[in-house]
């Protein structure tokens, strides 16, 4: 940075710093079930693949909506992720069982390479009542073909698991680096303004443009402009 550049304005706009100095967490995939279907909710690299007993029901009570996802005897479903460099992954969802005896269990389970528990249930869990699970991925591989698991292991016809309301997140997209603006009464509007030799020219430029907590105006020292600087960001 030449010192014929002094700095104005350092950190624009003060107050939004804090939001957006943290990283924000983002819903990667989602699924609430209501599509009724095996391809509905976002994010998703391809709809649930199912085998045996599994549904895309409406029946004993959803934890929100119409429908969630049912399983009976050994039944399963699993959805295929891109999380490829994800980071403080987490799944969340609401789990139910019910009419289980000794020995009948289901499971939550991830794919990161090899397959993982992120929640087991057995008799016992089967209150019939919806249950919150939010749970901790950033130990697993963070894989483009990463997949979540729903499966039970019951004898009977009238076992029952369910899951609605399935969640994947991860952290937002980390803050943009901070940019320098250059100003000088030599310069042009119509360049990009980010470097000593492609400056603006006029306050007006800047008022008119939106900068992002971080950034830095240079004014070109020993020099003047007439009017009010009033940036937004
Ligand atoms: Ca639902
Ligand atoms: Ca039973
Ligand atoms: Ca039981």
């Amino acid at each position: 940075m030449t010192k014929s550049f002094k700095t104005l304005l350092v950190l624009i706009n003060f107050l939004a710093i804090p939001a957006l100095s943290f990283a924000q967490v983002t819903v990667i995939a989602e699924d609430d079930f209501e599509s009724g279907g095996w391809s509905g909710g976002t994010g998703w690299s391809g709809d649930w693949i199912h085998s045996s007993r599994a549904y895309v029901h409406s029946d004993m009570s959803p934890y929100e909506g119409t429908y969630h996802l049912k399983l009976r005897k050994n039944g399963n479903a699993s959805r295929t992720v891109d999380m490829t460099g994800k980071t403080n992954a987490r799944a969340s969802f609401y789990w139910k069982a019910f009419h289980w005896e000794a020995g009948d269990r289901a499971a939550v389970m991830i794919y990161d390479g090899a397959w993982h528990n992120i929640l087991a249930k057995s008799d016992g869990d089967d209150d019939n009542l919806w249950h919150f699970a939010d749970i901790d991925l950033s130990i697993y591989n963070m894989i483009s073909d990463f997949q979540i698991k729903v499966i039970q292991y019951c004898r009977q016809t009238g076992d029952y698991f369910y899951i609605d309301n399935l969640e994947i997140t991860a952290d937002g997209d980390p803050t943009p680096s901070p940019a320098v603006y250059y100003i000088d009464p030599a310069g042009d509007d119509t360049n990009p303004g980010t470097s000593e030799a492609t400056p603006w020219q006029t306050l007006a430029k800047v008022n008119a443009t939106t900068f992002s907590p971080g950034d830095t105006i240079l004014f070109k020292a020993n020099c003047s402009w007439i009017g009010t600087l009033w940036p937004k960001g």
